[in-house]
């Protein structure tokens, strides 16, 4: 007899429309609705991206897609949902879906490797408080951010940028790699939360697969609120790298593994135009979107999982 197993596949959401912007600012804002300046802001990013509006949509729905195909090659049969954090179908809505389908096990699995208590733990929690109530038994795969096939694939990423650096004319010594993620207030250290050191882990393997020495760490996309946030910003470092003569940069965001807001506005356009601004070279790793390399590292952590599922 064929198992049937639940997959909810979470990932962070994007507007359905321009008019939706607001609901869906909103909601990150936890309730409290944006400003009208600071909902302009947004909404004008939005519009300067290329790759569509709302990129981060299709891409997930790809995603899911390419999973759910790529994890019904063995005994159990997978069935994929979508929980978005911030938009719809949204974690809770996932998780109601499996219901109607009967599911009574699952496995639920975030579109980031890398495990913060505000970030993957926050849609861990919301997933499990809907499947306790509705009496389905969910195990969650918290990180997967050393695993051998991310490391090679995004190993190979960040080679290929090298390489086409040699092409046009520089020394590959002379690149610098930053590797960067989405920033987070500067409180989850003294919590002892594992996010930077576990992007730490996933720099220095790439850099050392790679053969990369002069590579460093920088953060991108901190929140616009009071409180600290970690640091230093992405922009703060090309600006030390330019007084330091570094001409040529490659940005390689590990945090993240789709194209969406964060990569084609705060990379593509934000950090490009001071790059341009401070006569430097940058270029960016492509992103993993649904790369089948990334399909065999969420299938392998899934079906670790679901083995191990009481
Ligand atoms: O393309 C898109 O439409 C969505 C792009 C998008 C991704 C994303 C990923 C992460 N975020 C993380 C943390 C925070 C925290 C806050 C916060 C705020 C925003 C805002 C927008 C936004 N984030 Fe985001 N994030 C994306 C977009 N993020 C828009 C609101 C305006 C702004 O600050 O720019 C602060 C609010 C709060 O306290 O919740 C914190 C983390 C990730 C990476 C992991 C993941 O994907 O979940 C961490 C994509």
């Amino acid at each position: 007899m064929t198992t049937k197993m639940g997959v909810l596949v979470m990932s962070y959401g994007t507007p359905e429309s321009l008019e939706d912007v607001e609901a869906y600012y909103t909601h990150i804002r936890r309730g409290n609705a944006p400003s009208a300046e600071q909902l302009k802001e947004l909404t004008d990013r939005y519009k300067a991206i290329v790759g569509g509006v709302f990129p981060l949509r299709e891409n997930t729905d790809r995603q899911v897609e390419a999973l759910q195909a790529k994890l019904n090659s063995g005994q159990i049969q997978y069935v994929c949902y979508q929980g978005l954090k911030h938009a719809r179908p949204f974690i809770e809505d996932g998780v109601e879906a499996m219901v109607r389908d009967g599911i009574t096990q699952a496995i639920g699995i975030v579109l980031a490797p890398h495990y913060s208590v505000m970030s993957v733990g926050t849609y861990i929690k919301r997933a499990k408080e809907k499947a306790e109530a509705c009496g389905i038994n969910m195990e969650f795969v918290e990180s997967y951010h050393m695993h051998p096939e991310l490391i090679d694939v995004l190993s190979r990423r960040v080679t290929a940028k090298l390489d086409e650096f040699e092409e046009t004319g520089a020394v590959r010594e002379d690149v610098r790699v930053l590797f960067s993620a989405h920033s987070l207030p500067e409180r989850i250290l003294a919590m002892g939360d594992p996010y930077r050191d576990q992007l730490l882990e996933t720099s220095q393997a790439i850099a050392s697969q790679a053969g990369v020495d002069s590579w460093q760490f920088t953060w991108q996309s901190a929140g616009r609120t009071a409180e600290p946030w970690l640091g230093p910003d992405i922009l703060d470092t090309l600006r030390e790298l330019a007084d330091s003569q570094v001409k040529y940069v490659l940005s390689a965001p590990i945090g993240f593994v789709s194209d969406h807001l964060e990569v084609l506005y705060d990379l593509d356009i934000e950090a490009q135009a001071l790059a341009s601004e401070l006569d430097m070279r940058l270029l960016r790793i492509d992103s993993l979107n649904s790369d089948p390399v990334y399909m065999s590292v969420l299938s392998d952590v899934v079906r670790t999982k679901a083995n191990q599922l009481k």
